[in-house]
């Protein structure tokens, strides 16, 4: 049996324990990652897990088909010279949110399926890849990020993809004063739940 996995976050953290789960069943999965940072750090404030490292963890155990990474809306401060370059020599694909300023990611996505194949996706959806003007209710908010539409378009171009699984995380309720954070990440959460596959029957 296929079992469908969807959680809502929280902190990222929790993408780690998921992976674990979904790479005992299927083995190393690709990755559709939105955030707006790669939360490939290595430690913080001591700690190894933490929710700016749930990434490099995974890779570290082999969890993911790192060839098959994708991270969507990547920007923001930054403690290194060169933020990126543990991503780029896994073979991850960084998509800048600068490169995709005021584009249809329409044509990313036909990439991302043809980076993708056949063979098993994970999609972590952190809620602070959209613009904080889309979504302030969030811990670590950065400027100048992807908008609902762009995010619609990432979910829905992952539609035919062999979707394992799918998080939302990062909703800070606390922040969210307004609550449109959490009614824009319920959006998106359905979203995603309508591209796994078989979801019509469940
Ligand atoms: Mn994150």
């Amino acid at each position: 049996m296929n079992i469908l996995l969807s959680c809502a976050g929280g902190d990222h953290t929790i993408t780690y324990p998921i992976l674990q789960a979904v790479a005992e069943k299927h083995g190393p999965v690709g990755l559709v990652h939105v955030d707006a940072h790669t939360d490939t750090g290595d430690t913080a404030l001591g700690e190894k897990i933490y929710h700016g490292t749930p990434f490099r963890r995974c890779v570290e155990e082999g969890l993911l088909d790192c060839t098959r990474v994708v991270q969507i809306g990547i920007r923001g401060s930054s403690y290194s010279p060169d933020p990126y370059k543990y991503c780029r020599d896994q073979g991850f694909r960084m998509v800048l949110a600068d490169d995709v300023w005021f584009k249809s990611l329409v044509p990313l996505m036909a990439e991302v399926r043809q980076q993708m194949g056949e063979k098993p996706v994970y999609i972590s959806f952190d809620i602070d890849g959209l613009d904080p003007s889309f979504a302030p209710g969030t811990g670590t908010p950065e400027i100048a990020g992807l908008t609902p539409s762009q995010a619609l378009e990432i979910i829905r171009g992952c539609a035919g993809l062999n979707v394992v699984g799918c998080d939302l995380v990062e909703v800070a309720p606390i922040y969210d004063l307004s609550g449109n954070t959490a009614l824009t990440a319920a959006n998106l959460l359905f979203e995603m739940l309508c591209t796994l596959p078989g979801v019509e029957s469940v």
